[in-house]
């Protein structure tokens, strides 16, 4: 690590400050060129700390940068990983409170709920499959608190991969009853389709998503405890949405799940 423990939280602070007045900041890294990966994710962690201590719980996490369609539209070849926090859980057809984001954009993406626990290295799609209770849709809102969107990978791990909300409904399904490569997701903003897809835009199956976020938190001496809702990531690219917005995604053979933005 590069950083001192102090610069860490003091990152930390300020980041989770950016995203709960919905203010945006300049990248990080401008002023820490130094920061490595085991930094980034350690400011990560200690959001994840200050939101515990406020009493959140943690109920989920996600993977991102884990289709081609987003890797090409942020100019990035890796996935990172993020924290879902009770607070971005928002119900489906409910409202989002635009005014509390900076300059959201939403994700169409299969959402595994985890029964066993998984923990890499070695992790594969087989074990994601025969751990998943069931697979949901659900819709990303993601928020970078960087300006104009304008970052490099750490200093989005640092930002909790530009997490912010998430909707899951539909229907919950048995992931060994699909399959989720040719699954077919459309994505539509006040009632016109802006974006479609199918699962193996995620890494060639969602399910590797998952396994490779278990592979990263054995690297680190941790797993996918049971009982946490995985976000595998976006199949389209993002799409930006305002205040008015209502947004529906209708997933093949597992219903739909939509939100609005008020
Ligand atoms: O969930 C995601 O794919 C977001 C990753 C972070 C980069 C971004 O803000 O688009
Ligand atoms: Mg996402």
């Amino acid at each position: 690590m590069k950083l001192t423990e102090a610069t860490i939280v003091a990152l930390a602070e300020h980041l989770e400050n950016c995203e709960l007045q919905a203010r945006d900041t300049p990248k990080i890294t401008l002023d820490h060129p130094e920061m490595d990966w085991d930094d980034a994710y350690a400011i990560q962690d200690e959001i994840m700390r200050r939101k515990r201590s406020r009493g959140a719980r943690i109920v989920g996490l996600k993977a991102g940068l884990t289709s081609y369609a987003k890797m090409r539209q942020m100019g990035v070849e890796t996935p990172v990983f993020g924290f879902l926090s009770d607070g971005f859980s928002v119900l489906d057809g409910g409202a989002v409170a635009t005014g509390e984001l900076i300059h959201p954009k939403v994700e169409p993406e299969i959402a595994f709920m985890i029964r066993t626990p998984l923990r890499g290295p070695g992790c594969h799609v087989g074990q994601v499959l025969a751990a998943t209770d069931f697979v949901v849709p659900a819709i990303e809102v993601i928020d970078s608190r960087y300006r104009d969107f304008k970052f490099d990978l750490k200093s989005v791990v640092a930002d909790n991969c530009s997490s912010a909300r998430f909707v899951v409904g539909g229907m919950m399904r048995n992931a060994r009853d699909l399959d989720l490569r040719t699954t077919g997701v459309v994505l539509e903003k006040n009632g016109r389709v802006v974006a479609l897809g199918a699962g193996a835009a995620v890494l060639g199956h969602p399910a590797t998503a998952v396994a490779e976020l278990a592979n990263h938190l054995g690297r680190r001496g941790a797993e996918i405890p049971a009982g946490t809702l995985v976000l595998s990531g976006g199949i389209t690219e993002a799409v930006s949405v305002a205040r008015g917005d209502s947004i529906r995604l209708r997933v093949h053979e597992m219903g739909s799940v939509s939100v609005h933005f008020s």
